[in-house]
Order: structure tokens, then C-alpha cells, then sequence
């Protein structure tokens, strides 16, 4: 399957098309549903307001081969942009296919070291597990001073799961803690007996825990059955409200790191939790949805810009960008996006060069359970980290 670069109609429609590839079915989906409603949340803020900007969304799956077809699918069509793949892994496998192909890629939730630089087209506003991952260990030894004894779990089929281990193991060794024991899993796993009853015997006093929203769910739910009653720590593939239908009433006490704080005061951040709760009731909005939405908005208002700087070029007043031909538009929205700072509900955010995000603040959140363990939320545990250089 080829994918020429599309042409553009270059009359009558005015409205841009961004293309989004989100995990709708599969392992990641329990992601991927938090990251839709932030697109769908972004398109009705931004999509309106000149340039006007649709979202043309694919279902990636949770695998490399569905995220290649819904980005070859994608790559066929005038997108001025897309928004990668919910999983580092599949970006990994996809973005190679955009980026020289000149379609700039702008990744909402891939956190494994390394995604920048798969191209110069390749972004991201997700921050990378150096970053975050960190945080929660230190959070773990803080609510547990004695911590001594660390058992890690990762599913070493999963690109995000194997870099983020790596900055766990580096945090847990740099704090002195003793890490008793290593357990490679698979995100296709769904009984962790055998792992679990090898690492209770290593005695730990926290396990870390790198995976997807089910093994991970599973890897929980069974470590409490099995009787483990220390704390727990899990990485970004668990930093999702829809893990409580997996691990229950046993993700209470869950300790996950996170990039986003739906508490932030500021302007941008107090519209998206409204924007949110008319849509889903009172509930808090999760980090997935607040990164989707803000790559929606990090992507308009570079276009909004890039319009502004054309029209004045052109000495034209409108459709600057709607008669720039389409591989130039892409070139030049590349540019314009990586040399921006942006007001988000993340907070303020630029980029490198390269792509790699830029972001000041971070949090530690505590899953609070409710007694049936149905539902629960994103506790924020106080005194978050200090804002890493
Ligand atoms: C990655 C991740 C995932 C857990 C997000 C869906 O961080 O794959 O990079």
C-alpha cells in the first residue's frame, strides 16, 4: 500500500482535517476512550474558531499492524496533521511511515525515551517517563520511610513498559533502596500467580509495577487476593479511571505519578474540567483526556498563528492556509508548532528542537476506592514533587 501525499481540495472548504489515531479496542482502549472524549472535547473549543479544524479519527487498536493501517488510511487524506498513537509501541512502528512522508506527528500520551527522535516531524506533549516515573517512588518512600525492599514487574513486550522500567530501577537504586527482585511479564498475560507467589517470597515492601490498563489491572487485583499488603506503585498504563473496572475495590491505595493535575487554577484548565463535567457529570478529567485535548489545542493555535503570519505575507485576508499547498502547509505548521509556548491545561508548554516536550509541573495521585469498589478517584497526595529541571 502506497501513500502518495494527498492533494486538497483548494476551493470552497475552508475547514482543516487533523487526524487522530486513539487505542478503541484492545488492551489500550481503556486508555484510548479517555483520550477520544479529550478530541472530541477540543474539536467542539477550537474546531469552530478560524482556522477551522475537524478531527478525523481512526481506532489504531492496541497493536502495530491496526495503528499502520489507520495511519496509512489517514496518510491518504488532505490531514494537515496527526496525532500519534495512543502507544509508544506502535509509534515506534508508525510515526517512521509519517515522518518522511513530511506529515507532522504530535504524540498525546507516548512517554518511552526516544520518540522525538524518530524524526524531525515527530512531537509530543506527553512527557517522558524520565520525568514522571520517578515521582512516585519518591511519593512511596515518603508515605513509607522504612522502604527498603522494591520488587518490579514490567511487560517486556511493550516499548513504553521496558523504557519506564528502566527509569523505576535507576530511581530505586539512586534512593538506596534494594531491589529484590525483576519480573517480565507480557501485556497479553492475565494470571500473575507464578510471578507473584516468586516476589512475595522476596519479601517486598513496594512493588512497581510497568504495564497496560488489564495485565496491569489483573497484576494488581491478584497481588492484593495473593495477600500482598504493601504499597504499590504503577506507571503511566495505569493512569486511567478505567482501571477500577479491572483491579476494583484492590486498586485502593494505587500510587501513579501523573502529568496532569485537574486541580491546576489556572483560566485554560478551569474551562476544560467545565467543558468536561457538562459532558460526564462531576468526575475529575483524567491525564489522558487532558493530553488529547491539549494536542488538539497546541495544534490550532499553531495553525492560528501560521494563518496570521501567511495572511500577512500574502498581503490576502482569508484562506492564507487554505491555498498553501498541502506539503508546504504540513512543513510550515512543523516549524511554527515546535517554536511555540502554549498556555494548557497541563500547564505551559513548549518543545525542544527536537520535539520533546517541555512541561513544569507534575503530580502524585493515590487511588481512593469507594467502599464497594466500584468507583474512585485520583487523589492528589499534597506537597507534589518539585518541578524538575
Ligand atoms: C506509552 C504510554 C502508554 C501507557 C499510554 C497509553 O505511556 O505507550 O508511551
Amino acid at each position: 500500500m502506497g501513500c502518495q501525499p494527498a492533494s486538497r481540495p483548494t476551493s470552497g472548504n475552508q475547514t482543516l482535517t487533523l487526524g487522530a489515531v486513539v487505542a478503541l479496542t484492545g488492551n489500550a482502549s481503556l486508555i484510548g476512550q479517555d483520550q477520544r472524549i479529550g478530541l472530541e472535547l477540543a474539536e467542539s473549543e477550537f474546531g469552530g474558531s478560524t482556522p477551522a479544524l475537524s478531527v478525523r479519527l481512526e481506532d489504531g487498536g492496541s497493536d502495530e499492524q491496526t495503528a499502520t493501517t489507520a495511519f496509512r488510511r489517514l496518510l491518504q487524506q488532505p490531514v494537515v496533521a496527526l496525532i500519534g498513537p495512543s502507544l509508544s509501541q506502535q509509534a515506534f512502528a508508525v510515526n517512521p511511515i509519517a515522518d518522511p512522508a513530511g506529515v507532522p506527528v504530535l504524540g498525546a500520551s507516548n512517554t518511552a525515551i526516544g520518540i522525538p527522535q524518530i524524526g524531525p516531524f515527530v512531537s509530543r506533549i506527553s512527557a517522558p517517563v524520565s520525568k514522571v516515573a520517578p515521582l512516585s517512588i519518591q511519593a512511596a518512600k515518603r508515605l513509607n520511610p522504612k522502604l527498603e525492599r522494591v520488587a518490579v514487574f514490567f511487560a517486556q513486550d511493550d516499548a513504553y513498559s521496558t523504557s519506564e522500567t528502566k527509569i523505576f530501577q535507576k530511581s530505586i537504586q539512586g534512593l538506596g533502596l534494594k531491589l529484590v527482585t525483576v519480573q517480565r511479564t507480557s501485556t497479553a498475560d492475565i494470571d500473575f500467580q507464578k510471578p507473584i507467589a516468586d516476589t512475595l517470597q522476596t519479601r517486598p515492601d513496594l512493588i512497581v509495577i510497568s504495564a497496560l490498563p488489564n495485565d496491569g489491572g489483573n497484576l494488581v487485583r491478584q497481588l492484593r487476593e495473593m495477600g500482598y499488603a504493601g504499597l504499590i506503585a504503577a506507571g503511566n498504563g495505569m493512569n486511567s479511571p478505567n482501571i477500577y473496572s479491572v483491579c476494583q475495590r484492590y486498586c485502593d491505595g494505587l500510587l501513579i505519578a501523573q502529568a496532569y493535575s485537574p486541580e491546576a487554577k489556572t483560566a485554560v484548565n478551569r474551562r476544560f474540567v467545565q467543558l468536561y463535567q457538562k459532558q460526564r457529570g462531576g468526575t475529575a478529567p483524567p491525564q489522558f483526556t487532558a493530553q488529547a485535548y491539549a494536542a488538539m489545542q497546541v495544534i490550532h493555535e499553531a495553525l492560528t498563528r501560521l494563518d496570521r503570519q501567511e495572511s500577512l505575507r500574502s498581503q490576502s485576508r482569508n484562506q492564507a492556509l487554505a491555498t498553501m499547498a498541502l506539503p508546504e502547509l504540513r512543513r510550515a505548521l512543523n516549524t511554527i508548532l515546535l517554536q511555540g509556548t502554549y498556555d494548557t491545561p497541563l500547564g505551559e508548554i513548549r518543545f525542544t528542537p527536537e520535539g520533546e516536550v517541555i512541561q513544569k509541573d507534575f503530580y502524585v495521585a493515590r487511588v481512593k476506592m469507594d467502599a464497594k469498589g466500584k468507583t474512585g478517584r485520583f487523589a492528589l497526595l499534597p506537597n507534589p514533587s518539585p518541578a524538575t529541571p
